[in-house]
């Protein structure tokens, strides 16, 4: 029916899918940019374009398409929320003129609160400092462009983040900002360690007892940095607060293909094993020194006021049916 998705939201669904679009931040603004391209279609398709009710649920069920594709960053649930409670008017044109607008200062707003968060990370950074990282986030990668920007020389040991490499995304990052890089496996991150004076890394979810959701990995790093006496912080803007976890729900760990970590191919020549290939998991807030958000520097257990006086009307689920 034409209540269904638009080309441009199952485009987008399939590209968070597949991973072409990756990374807490990036998901949250592709989802909000897709729910305008939604309005703009629906405003035009026959089914939706003079019924204000139809025109509401073809945006309800494209919010569902995007919301299925990934479980754990809560960065795209949250931008879902932010657009659909935002949608208003008893005319198609209106609840059109809503939900782009509403889209636009999502974007506008997780912009800015990048922008805010680096310079607080920044402060955490000193002038010849080497930080390691782990994954791509944009929200780290913003803390170490402000550090650079403020004149301060970082050079920086980048995990590769097996299996999908994300670390050959940050290295080409840092290499823009003309910060030195070094690629190690991750693996070798304990031996680094010693010569890193500051771990950055970014976050999926964020949960009320400060736990931190990141990329697989994240938590042996946090443990080890703790033991070899170097700091690590969380850059995560605040759409990386989970709601849901207030009423004491968990953050689902996404697991992925297996296809990811043996070769196709490899699976008759391997024999009967199970592979698991869990893309996420959880650092526990103390072994985590900071959390550096748009709203200043928290210590993990603290993060739940923010959490309460930004999210504390709970998870509405705006697109249900
Ligand atoms: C990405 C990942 C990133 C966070 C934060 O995992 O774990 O560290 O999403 O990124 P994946 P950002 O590659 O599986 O999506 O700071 O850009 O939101």
């Amino acid at each position: 029916t034409d209540t269904e998705p638009s080309p441009a939201v199952r485009e987008t669904a399939e590209s968070i899918a597949t991973m072409e679009i990756r990374g807490a931040a990036t998901i949250a603004s592709a989802a909000a940019e897709a729910l305008a391209d939604q309005a703009a279609a629906a405003a035009e398709a026959d089914a939706t374009a003079s019924d204000p009710e139809a025109f509401r649920a073809s945006m309800r069920a494209a919010a569902r398409t995007l919301r299925e594709t990934r479980p754990t960053a809560v960065s795209l649930p949250n931008a879902l929320r932010y657009v659909l409670q935002r949608m208003e008017g008893d005319s198609v044109d209106r609840l059109r003129r809503s939900i782009v607008d509403a889209s636009e200062s999502f974007v506008d707003q997780l912009d800015r609160a990048q922008e805010d968060l680096g310079q607080v990370g920044a402060n955490r950074l000193a002038d010849g400092d080497t930080v390691m990282t782990h994954c791509h986030s944009t929200d780290a990668l913003a803390c170490i462009e402000a550090a650079v920007e403020q004149g301060k020389s970082i050079s920086a040991v980048v995990k590769e983040t097996r299996p999908r490499q994300q670390g050959h995304i940050t290295t080409e990052a840092l290499r823009e900002m003309g910060v030195p890089v070094t690629l190690i496996v991750d693996s070798a991150a304990r031996r680094y360690l010693d010569e890193v004076d500051h771990v950055v890394v970014g976050a999926d979810s964020i949960a009320a007892d400060g736990g931190v959701i990141n990329k697989i990995g994240t938590s042996g790093l946090a443990v080890n940095a703790r033991e070899r006496g170097v700091p690590i912080m969380t850059a995560a803007q605040t759409i990386k607060l989970h709601p849901e976890t207030l009423t004491g729900h968990t953050v689902e760990i996404e697991m992925r293909s297996e296809e990811e970590v043996i070769e196709p191919g490899t699976r008759d020549a391997i024999g009967d094993i199970t592979v698991e290939n869990p893309a996420f998991d959880v650092t526990p807030p103390r072994y985590m020194d900071a959390i550096v958000t748009e709203h200043g520097q928290f210590p993990p257990e603290s993060i739940v006021t923010l959490m309460r006086e930004l999210f504390g009307e709970g998870a509405a689920e705006p697109w249900a049916e």
